[in-house]
């Protein structure tokens, strides 16, 4: 057997013993690699004469083209086992059930779900949403919204003090949103349109309160802002919220400090059997308090009371989810109880629009 001849069977049989793709390339770069064996012969050429060059070349050539082609189709096998191997090992059982994801495992809390109802209503209607700090000072949470100070209504409130501060002033949680309103005034030049929905903080509890709750707030000033233009708002955002076609409202005269007229505005409803639907019925439900601003308010705020006007309501966001979403007790809300907001509780991904409704 001449030299090549055994050069060739013994890559040939190397090439058929590699065991995988890094072994066929590994016997590549000892054949045909720089310092490879073909290489190398093929390097002779340049030193032979003419006669030894005619019969070698071929036969040097014919070597490198049958170990090219034995290392291709050697690495194609290799390939084509080690894809098989590998879907074999990857296979996925379509037949097994869909592992849930924590996204679909998890739940929005009604509260959440009904403030961004709100928020979705409020918005079509064109309005912007503020928020601002839950600890407050004095002047923002009474003195600005017309509590004289002393005033028996501070008292009224159930308000939670802070321990004075060097200077004798004692910060508050703040017992409405108001304060967020009375920031928004000073900040922005009329016309507004706000609502403030946050947490609020009265030290009150028993069966229908707790001692934060949550609120909100809305607000319009421009220079004609009328009550037959509140009556409407309310109007639309009861029947968007409440999804009914039409709602009967009827408002009674109240007190607020920071209204001048106030009043409390009630929807006709039915509440014949544990349900209760609003539209219909000889029974009335009070939802919000509302008036015009108080012109003391306007004052401080900076605005001009013969210029400016507008109104403003509040309303609880606890109460208005359990009326809509039927769950009987308030207290529940807040006890982070896992069976509870599984019940109650909603999917993370059914935000409210008001496409087709605010809940399809
Ligand atoms: C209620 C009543 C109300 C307001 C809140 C307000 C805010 C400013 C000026 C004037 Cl800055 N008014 N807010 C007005 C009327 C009623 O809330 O029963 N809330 C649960």
């Amino acid at each position: 057997m001449s030299d090549l001849s055994q050069l060739e069977s013994s890559i040939l049989s190397d090439i058929s013993a590699a065991a995988d793709e890094a072994a066929v390339e590994a016997i590549r770069v000892g054949a045909l690699g720089k310092k490879g064996s073909i290489s190398g012969e093929l390097a002779k050429l340049g030193s032979m004469s003419p006669e030894e060059r005619k019969s070698f070349g071929p036969a040097i050539n014919g070597l490198r083209d049958r170990v090219t082609a034995a290392l291709a189709e050697r690495k194609n096998v290799l390939a084509d086992a080690a894809l098989d191997a590998r879907l074999k090992a990857e296979a996925v059982d379509v037949t097994l059930p869909v592992r849930p994801s924590g996204v679909e495992a998890g739940r929005i809390h009604p509260v959440s779900q009904v403030t961004e109802e709100i928020a979705a209503i409020f918005a079509d209607l064109g309005f912007a949403i503020a928020e601002g700090p839950d600890v407050e000072d004095d002047e923002h949470n009474f003195t600005a919204l017309n509590f004289p100070v002393g005033h028996p209504a501070r008292e009224m409130h159930d308000t939670f003090f802070f321990a004075p501060d060097a200077n004798g002033e004692r910060k508050v949680l703040r017992t409405h949103t108001s304060p967020v309103q009375i920031r928004t005034m000073r900040a922005k030049e009329p016309p507004i349109r706000v609502i403030c929905p946050g947490r609020t903080y009265r030290n009150d509890s028993d069966q229908t309160h707790t001692p934060m709750f949550h609120q909100v707030e809305g607000l319009v000033i421009d220079k004609s802002a009328n009550l037959g233009n509140l009556k409407w708002i309310l109007e639309e955002f009861a029947k968007a919220f409440f999804e009914v076609p039409n709602v009967e409202m009827r408002m009674r005269p109240s007190f607020f400090p920071f209204t001048e007229p106030s009043m409390e505005v009630d929807i006709r409803c039915n509440r014949q059997g544990s349900e209760i639907r609003f539209g219909e019925g000889d029974d009335w439900m009070e939802i919000l308090g509302c008036g015009m601003v108080h012109a003391n308010v306007l004052k401080n705020c900076g605005l001009d009371p013969d210029v400016y006007q507008g109104f403003a309501w509040g309303m609880g966001i606890d109460r208005l989810a359990m009326l809509k979403y039927g769950m009987p007790d308030l207290r529940a809300f807040f006890e982070a109880d896992v069976r509870w907001l599984e019940h109650y509780g909603f999917r993370p991904l059914d935000l409210p629009s008001l496409i087709g409704g605010l809940s399809s």
